[in-house]
């Protein structure tokens, strides 16, 4: 080689070498972590879906039905899928998952495996499938449907065996195999058998192969997915932190399952995507029950719930539970219709419309990652910054001064999640800047609540990340409805902790007709819950009279709200005395309230 060409080559190579690199920070981002599936992004995009429990319960108003019910009971008058698709689409919500098997084990189809279906009832001569009909309302709406088959099981024979494992494939078997697409098949962790009651070996891997072979895009839903996760509370919120990542090595659902504070928050670097699905019913129990017509959430709540799900990286799966005619009641209707017009109107003015957007720094500078992007409609086009820069802010600027109170952020998920604080400023008439809100994760959605803000420009800054951040969509919204900062979650500290062994005892002050009693644990189930207890009246605090003995609160460990339990019949007392047999945390309970209902 000559001088001349060895000099030719050597420019020629570092000009190419110059060109391989910018042509390599002008690639996306390599994925960061673990990554969704292709069926999980979609399933995040649906963002609020309807919960209907029904079955036995709804007849007999119990939440947990003991599996001893007659299939006679279930016997809804004027049931109509259609009725609750219709209000599940104008309400906003892009999928039903239905309570196929509850803790029961009553099958709402002619499950093949089961003597404790519809087929033994007498509803519509025992031909009746609530499967079929509500998957086709879903179908003819435009809606996807979804099955919720409780594992724990308190009808079957089988159950607390092995050979419950393939019932309870097969029951899979005949409920994914035959009402076309399923895109979320929800697995209860929940059982209520105690020390001493049944214990069944789960075969965790048997039910998830069944599923997908079935139906290869669901995303299965469980304490520990893998699909999506429990938040930890029936209240609907998730974590202010919400990773969508999970470690779930050595977890199963139910007692196995991770603290209920990792189910909230998540855990960052998990090693599965396993994101947060917030459940909530829009009543205080899961099934209908008469009583609690006046009990419906209001628009807050709902919006409440809205901001501490959708708002916080988590889907939210909204109950409705139909009544007894098969049909979702008005009130809830109504109040349905009031959240989606709420939120039509929040969201219909983003602030940001006609905004130029600026970064400090853009990947490669190369357009296609350019902060544009942030602001137009497109799901698969983000700003973004060269992998080693984790730390960088982009800077909106408004078409003139604008008043807002929810400042709207999405993560690029199929990426991963990588951003780990945020801090947002919005720049005053002197031009200064000032911090309005900061956050943790921002996930595939997050909403941030602010005081009322008027500005004409708005500086996002990610101030840690652990990769470079890629960002995909924000807004600014008014909420004129709700205002201010909203919390849902907030613990609320009334009431006080029981020592386990005490018995509460509740004076009415004189002999009085009492028709029943109430218990309120602590909110989020603080200092713990009575679970089984007995239940005494007396007249004058010596003699005392068993009302109950070893009866159980239902679901009060996972939905620790006001329990109301009526007595079979009027007594007349003064004094009630409530003996926890069984609490949820060794040492303590929590009450918040404890006396009669007249
Ligand atoms: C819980 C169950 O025990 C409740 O009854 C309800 O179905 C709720 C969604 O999950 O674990």
């Amino acid at each position: 080689m000559t001088s001349k060409t060895f000099f030719i080559s050597t420019v020629f190579g570092v000009v190419c070498m110059a060109g391989t690199v910018a042509c390599t920070t002008a690639q996306a981002p390599a994925p960061y972590g673990a990554v969704p599936t292709p069926a999980q992004v979609e399933w995040q995009k649906m963002e609020t879906n309807m919960f209907c429990h029904f079955g036995p319960n709804t007849f007999t108003s119990a939440e947990w039905g003991t599996g001893q019910e007659k299939a006679d009971v279930f016997n809804p008058t004027d049931m109509d899928c259609r009725q609750w698709a219709s209000i599940a689409k104008g309400a906003g919500m892009k999928g039903i998952i239905i309570t196929a098997k509850h803790h029961d084990g009553f099958c709402l189809w002619p499950n093949p495996v089961s003597r404790h279906t519809v087929a033994q009832s007498s509803w519509k001569g025992g031909k009746g499938d609530v499967l079929k009909e509500l998957s086709d309302a879903c179908r003819e709406y435009g809606l996807k449907f979804g099955v919720y088959i409780s594992p724990w099981d308190r009808n079957d024979p089988t159950y607390g065996t092995d050979a419950y494992n393939d019932v309870f494939r097969q029951t899979l078997e005949s409920a994914l195999g035959s009402y076309g697409p399923v895109f979320e098949q929800w697995f209860d962790g929940a059982c209520g058998e105690g020390p001493s009651g049944k214990r069944q070996v789960y075969d965790w891997n048997l039910y998830h192969e069944t599923v997908y072979r079935h139906q290869p895009d669901a995303v299965i839903f469980s304490d520990v997915g893998p699909g999506c996760r429990w938040i930890g509370n029936e209240a609907g919120y998730a974590g202010k932190t919400c990773w969508s990542t999970l470690d779930t090595t050595g977890f199963a659902p139910g007692v196995a399952a991770p603290e209920q504070s990792e189910l909230n928050c998540g855990k960052v670097h998990g090693e599965a995507w396993v994101p947060g699905e917030a459940d909530v019913s829009i009543r205080p129990g899961w099934f209908y029950k008469d009583s609690e017509n006046d009990k419906v959430k209001s628009l807050s709540d709902l919006l409440g719930i809205y901001y501490a799900s959708v708002g916080r990286n988590s889907l939210l799966l909204l109950n409705v539970p139909p009544d007894t005619r098969g049909l979702i009641h008005s009130t809830d209707s109504l109040r349905l219709m009031e959240f989606r017009s709420a939120l039509d109107k929040i969201f219909a003015t983003d602030m940001s419309e006609g905004a130029s957007a600026e970064a400090t720094t853009t990947r490669g500078g190369s357009r296609k990652f350019a902060a544009s992007n942030i602001l137009d409609e497109a799901y698969d086009t983000y700003w973004t910054t060269d992998d080693d820069v984790t730390q960088a802010s982009f800077t909106v600027q408004l078409d003139g001064q604008k008043t807002f109170n929810r400042i709207m952020l999405q993560e690029y998920i199929p990426l991963g999640q990588r951003i780990a604080e945020f801090s947002v400023e919005i720049r005053d008439s002197e031009g200064n800047w000032k911090k309005a809100a900061e956050g943790t994760t921002v996930g595939y959605k997050r909403i941030l609540l602010t005081d009322r803000l008027t500005t004409d420009a708005v500086r996002v800054n990610i101030d840690k990340s652990y990769a470079c951040p890629v960002i995909n969509g924000f807004g600014l919204y008014l909420d004129e409805i709700m205002g201010g900062t909203v919390a849902w979650d907030e613990p609320d500290d009334s009431g006080k902790a029981m020592n386990a062994d005490e018995p509460a005892v509740a004076d009415l002050g004189k002999v009085t007709e009492v028709k029943g009693f109430f218990y309120q644990p602590r909110k989020n189930g603080k200092d713990g819950c009575i679970i089984t207890y007995d239940l005494e009246v007396s007249t004058d605090g010596r003699q005392w009279e068993k009302i109950y003995s070893g009866k159980m609160f239902e679901n009060i460990v996972n939905n620790p709200i006001r329990q109301e339990v009526s007595f079979p019949e009027a007594v007349k007392a003064r004094y009630i005395r409530l003996t926890p047999l069984r609490t949820s945390s060794e040492d303590t309970y929590g009450m918040t309230g404890f006396g009669a209902v007249k």
